[in-house]
């Protein structure tokens, strides 16, 4: 067993590793990260992950419900640190299956990602107590600067079942964590009118959406934007000062985070019900509008962004018809809000014709050579959201039965 093998092991079952070995890690990640661009390609089939935030027992849970690595590709959005009991245990853990299996695991950095905000949130505080000096949060801040700002996924399949693509017209599947299918969301045909995607949605699927306010809602009639285009993965939003995803590849990103521009805001901003950019109460990054959004992916040949940064209570939400989703993976966050978690599965187009494009997000790189499949074309990968709850009490080793009150710390 190599070292790495052993460090995963000794960090799966909770316990931190010793402050040489996370320095060697750390210096491992750095290499690694540094050759890779401030937007990851990855190729489908993957797991997208939202925040994690030190809820260690959680992303166990997580990786039973969505399957192990190597056995389960992932890309993890950003905001492993902070808040949760267990950063230090989370995201080293995390760090260590990169270098072990970098083709397999995609990590982008959040706004916790940052020297100032781990001061503030918990992480510093969790170093100094379990190793006695700032040493290892020092480490792990630097491979933060590494991290990349986002990621495209591409190969993705519009259908979920890729033996029998013929059959299968399911575009939205919700599973919880034992696997059953909570609801499914038939593909509407593009040639429909649209008040009767609407009403034959309404019909067959509202009241089996699972988790009430679920943004899978029966009014989902595909995604805008290129229907054939990739999945922009990044931790917050859009920028004001970023049209294309070129212009993400030009920033210098080894740095700790901006207070403002536009490394800044695709890790702070956030969709709103609104038209156009707002300011954001957070007093950091944007608020953008179903406008901004649906003009991005369509200058950019996308079919959907994914993002996290913001408490979903049912663990997903789609907004702005399906051209972006919110991904959240830490469940009851903070050990409090109640909430349920969720990972997106994007599964691998098999069908080799064609059908769903493959491009790398560049203006116009798709626009030849699309073969429609009967009945029209299909709008967008298919989407199934992994809904899980949180780890059993049980499962969580130690502490926690009464927090310390925050007046005797
Ligand atoms: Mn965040």
């Amino acid at each position: 067993m190599s070292d790495l093998d052993k460090a995963i092991a000794q960090l799966r079952s909770c316990r931190p590793i010793p402050e040489d070995q996370v320095r060697e890690l750390c210096h491992r990640a750095r290499e690694l990260l540094i050759e890779e661009g401030n937007v990851v390609t990855v190729t489908a089939p993957v797991t997208i992950c939202g925040d994690i935030h030190g809820q260690f027992h959680d992303l166990m849970e997580l990786f039973r419900v969505g399957g192990d690595v190597p056995d389960t590709n992932y890309l993890f959005m950003g905001d492993f640190v902070d808040r949760g009991f267990y950063s230090l245990e989370s995201f080293l853990l995390l760090l260590c299956l990169k270098v072990r299996y970098p083709d397999r695991m995609t990590l982008i950095r959040g706004n916790h990602e940052s020297r100032q905000i781990t001061t503030v949130y918990g992480f510093y505080d969790e170093c100094l107590r379990k190793y006695g000096s700032a040493n290892v949060w020092r480490y792990c801040c630097d491979v933060f600067d590494y991290l990349a700002l986002g990621a495209i996924v591409l190969g993705a399949s519009s259908t979920l079942s890729p033996g029998s693509p013929e059959d299968d017209d399911t575009e939205i599947e919700v599973c919880d964590q034992a696997g059953s299918i909570i609801s499914r969301f038939p593909r509407q045909s593009a040639n429909q009118p649209s008040q009767e995607k609407l009403d034959s949605s309404s019909k067959n699927t509202v009241d089996k959406t699972g988790p009430p306010g679920t943004g899978a809602s029966g009014s989902s009639s595909g995604s805008v934007g290129n229907p054939t285009g990739a999945i922009l993965c990044v931790h917050g939003g859009l920028s004001p000062l970023v049209d294309t995803v070129d212009k993400i590849r030009l920033i210098d990103r080894k740095q700790e985070v901006p207070h403002e521009g536009a490394m800044c805001d695709l890790l702070w901003s956030d969709p709103d019900e609104i038209d156009g950019w707002g300011l954001s109460p957070r007093g950091a990054g944007f608020l953008f509008g179903a406008d901004i959004v649906k003009v991005f992916n369509h200058r950019n040949d996308l079919s959907l962004i994914a993002r996290a940064h913001q408490l979903v209570m049912e663990g997903f939400k789609e907004m702005f018809d399906a051209s972006i989703v919110t991904v959240w993976s830490a469940p009851n966050y903070c050990y409090r809000c109640g909430n349920v978690a969720a990972v997106l599965e994007l599964t691998e187009d098999e069908s080799g014709t064609g059908i769903f494009q493959r491009t790398n997000g560049d203006v116009g790189r798709s626009s030849g050579g699309i073969v429609e499949p009967r009945g029209g074309p299909k709008n967008g990968p298919a989407r199934r959201y992994r809904v899980f709850q949180a780890a059993p009490q049980d499962s969580r080793g130690m502490p926690a039965k009464k927090p310390v009150a925050d007046y005797f710390l």
